[in-house]
């Protein structure tokens, strides 16, 4: 059985160690009600930035979980662990070569009870998760259906992230995607900048993720929890 850490959860923030976010930001987000805290960013993780934000996130009582695409910043004692995949790269590396190294080198002491494959969709062409991934964003509707079928169906991910990271994406398409999906837990992030857009992603997907707004705008990034707490997913 994989392991469902994440199950329950319908609201998380992400928050990127290697952004800084003062200790009043923090305690506000992470007593704010959301579900989970995920730590994660696409460029400028280490070792030291995670261990330093877990530690922070740790004086509070809610889960906390690590994307964990650089073995580097691989840090013990998150409550669990997301290995992420890009399903729509052009680099091999991306879906599976730097997952083959990862666990060559350190797969004996990786805490498999607690680490779910996150298989990413990136639909954002100007993110920066596009463009290190160099993910194929140019894609039809059918083609991300299929892609999310692969994941779900052929390959058993557990987990699907649609990633429009920056923008707002087509929630239509994301429910179409929740849809079809037959076991796999689908996960939206992206352009999420206040409770509107929450509740829409919300009654899309089994979990929202709010990013960039934590940084610029705390009161509308607090505002979606209770956005999401009070829809109901179609
Ligand atoms: C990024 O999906 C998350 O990985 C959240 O996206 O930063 O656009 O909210 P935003």
């Amino acid at each position: 059985m994989s392991p469902s850490f994440y199950n329950s959860w319908r609201h998380v923030f992400k928050l990127d160690p290697d952004r800084p976010i003062d200790d009043t930001a923090l305690e506000a987000v992470c007593t704010s009600g959301t579900d989970a805290i995920l730590v994660g960013g696409s460029t400028g993780l280490t070792f030291d930035n995670t261990v330093d934000l877990l530690s922070r996130i740790r004086r509070y009582e809610l889960p906390c979980a690590l994307e964990l695409s650089d073995p580097a910043a691989g840090v013990p004692g998150f409550d669990g662990y997301f290995i992420p995949m890009v399903l729509n790269t052009k680099c091999a590396e991306w879906l599976i070569g730097h997952h083959v190294e990862a666990i060559r080198d350190f797969g004996h002491i990786m805490p498999w009870d607690s680490i779910a494959g996150q298989a990413y969709l990136v639909l954002n062409g100007n993110s920066t998760v596009a463009q290190l991934t160099q993910a194929d964003t140019n894609i039809s509707q059918a083609e991300a259906l299929a892609y999310s079928q692969v994941a779900d169906r052929l390959w058993h991910v557990p987990v699907l992230y649609i990633e429009y990271s920056g923008a707002f994406g087509d929630m239509a398409l994301v429910r179409r995607i929740r849809e079809s999906l037959k076991q796999a837990h689908l996960f939206y992030g992206g352009g999420i900048d206040g409770p509107e857009r929450a509740r829409q992603a919300a009654e899309a997907a089994d979990t929202v993720v709010i990013g960039n707004i934590v940084y610029h705008n705390l009161d509308a990034a607090l505002a979606t929890v209770r956005a999401v707490n009070h829809s109901i997913k179609e």
